[in-house]
């Protein structure tokens, strides 16, 4: 489909018809929206018209024309805070009154949909660091408003922050269209892999550079004793999340987002990638030498973490934050633990790469409710504002002479604000609840405490390391086209991933990992393969 023109009249008809329609009380066509005063809300579907307005409308202010708000459903979660000085300040700035209803993640699916059902949409939903589950749903519904015509006028202070690429990865394949708006934070580096310099020391061992002196190394780590605890057989080897395979499938040569790579200006399903067999051969190999962990499949969250603190891990590839992490943890068993962030590992042909951070996210979305309420120019302005350059200031440094100072011409963030992302976050700065731009210069200020590198600790050294060595090894994922096909075969790719672990843990044959791979491609995975190279082709003209 071609993109959509959608102006704000549009919008506003669009939601006359799914909202007011729904409601009851659309049928009143245009005299109701030419005069909407004091009857706007539709949030109420039972109750009668004496309670239409008790929402939206604050006493004594007109619900059209005198107040500037609007109502943000959002996710919170810990440390973050429901109100800080930091949003009173933004309203302040803007004259525009954000109505915050915030939901523990875990609630957020259950309380949004029930919201939906009652035809209570909030003006703005946002799922935190990623849309809420059911927002294609919403989309496909004709319930979310189109941002794509704003980012070069209401929102665009937003705009000027996407480069073609990101604007790619935010589109919604069924229509071209961008609806979400979210954080921006432009520091590449996250991940790294990271070895136990102490444990090399222990096998006598050089830094491996080369794939086979990895596997040399994690073979020495494996007969021996290296965490010196006095049990050779209680070291594993190597580490990985088993939500973030795509930092294993890049060592094969597959620059993945954890199911699809571009190999050659396609966009390629991993398993389809003629890299995919060697990569799935080496972790076999691997976990049947003891190399990796044989609770391989369930490492994952709290787990992995679990792992990487018990002094039992010899290296892994995960986000850079866990060199320092791992190490603090670890010397409480062992005072000479030590994990190295290092550049990524050689794969068997030479490749070396690893995920940069993705930029964009699309994680807040306005509803055609916003646009029925009259709140959609109050939402663009504020986030407009937000994304300006006074509004990253403020986000990222708070007022002047509270929260910062400035030296040198530059915001330069004063203690407590310096010390740690959580006391910072309590404190109302880089608020992940809502979208903003969240800067590298920001989050190195609150890394080292306002130290340069050579004041860091060994610990915090290791954790600036992964984040700036990896540098010239940084590949940008592709996006996740979510076409039609692709969330038909939620279940056919989840038994493609059932059978690579099963090969993998050497419960079934290469013969019958090919015989079962070839079923589910004959169930839907063969066109799902196509689709999505048709989709990303479309996209990429
Ligand atoms: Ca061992
Ligand atoms: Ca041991």
């Amino acid at each position: 489909m071609r993109k959509k023109v959608y102006s704000k009249m549009t919008a506003a008809a669009l939601a006359a018809a799914m909202v007011l329609s729904a409601a009851g009380c659309g049928d009143k066509g245009g005299s109701e929206s030419s005069a909407p005063a004091g009857s706007g809300s539709v949030s109420s579907g039972t109750g009668g018209e004496a309670e239409e307005s008790k929402e939206s409308s604050q006493p004594g202010q007109d619900a059209d024309t005198g107040d500037h708000e609007f109502s943000y459903f959002g996710s919170i979660w810990s440390p973050y805070q429901e109100s800080t000085p930091i949003f009173d300040e933004l309203m302040e700035r803007t004259g525009i009154k954000v109505n915050f209803e915030w939901a523990a993640a875990d609630g957020m699916d259950t309380l949004l949909a029930s919201k939906v059902s009652s035809k209570d949409l909030p003006d703005v939903i946002s799922g935190g660091t990623a849309g809420p589950a059911a927002i294609n749903d919403l989309i496909s519904k004709g319930l979310i408003v189109p941002i794509t015509e704003y980012l070069d006028t209401d929102l665009a202070n937003y705009g000027r922050l996407l480069t073609e690429e990101d604007k790619l990865f935010l589109t919604y394949q069924d229509d071209g269209e961008i609806y979400g708006f979210g954080l921006v934070m432009d520091v590449p580096g996250s991940f790294s892999a990271m070895i136990r310099t102490d444990w090399l020391e222990r096998v006598n061992m050089e830094m491996p550079t080369t794939w086979d002196e990895w596997m040399a190394v994690w073979k020495a780590f494996k007969e021996q004793d290296a965490n010196g605890n006095g049990d050779p057989n209680d070291e594993v080897p190597f580490g990985f999340n088993y939500d973030f395979q795509k930092l294993v499938l890049n060592i094969f040569g597959m620059n993945s987002n954890g199911e699809f790579s571009v190999a050659d200006g396609e966009y390629l399903y991993d398993p389809e990638n003629p890299n995919y067999e060697k990569y799935m051969d080496a972790l076999r190999e691997m976990y049947q030498s003891g190399l990796l962990a044989q609770e391989m499949i369930t490492l994952k969250g709290a787990d992995f973490n679990t792992l990487g603190a018990s002094n039992r891990l010899g290296s892994l590839v995960g986000y850079a934050e866990y060199s320092k992490n791992y190490t603090v943890s670890c010397r409480e068993l062992d005072e000479g633990a030590f994990f190295q962030s290092v550049v990524p590992i050689q794969g068997p042909d030479g490749a070396q790469a690893i995920p940069a951070r993705s930029k964009v996210q699309g994680s807040a979305f306005i509803t055609v409710a916003a646009v029925e309420n009259g709140h959609l120019d109050d939402i663009l302005q504020f986030f407009n504002y937000v994304y300006s350059d006074e509004g990253i200031e403020l986000t990222n440094y708070g007022m002047e002479g509270e929260y910062h100072d400035v030296v040198d011409g530059k915001p330069v963030l004063k203690a407590p604000y310096n010390e740690g992302f959580k006391t910072a976050r309590e404190k109302g700065l880089i608020p992940s609840t809502i979208p903003f731009c969240f800067t590298e210069d920001v989050y190195m200020q609150i890394l080292t405490g306002g130290l340069s590198y050579d004041e860091l600790d060994d610990t915090g050294k290791t954790f600036m390391d992964g984040l700036t060595i990896n540098e010239p090894y940084f590949y940008t994922e592709p996006p996740t086209l979510q076409t039609e096909s692709y969330v038909e075969c939620f279940d056919l790719r989840e038994q493609q991933v059932s059978l690579r672990d099963r090969y993998i843990t050497g419960e079934i044959s290469r013969d019958e990992y090919n015989e079962g791979y070839e079923a589910l491609k004959n169930q839907g995975l063969s066109r799902m393969i196509e689709d999505a190279k048709e989709a990303y082709r479309k996209m990429a003209n």
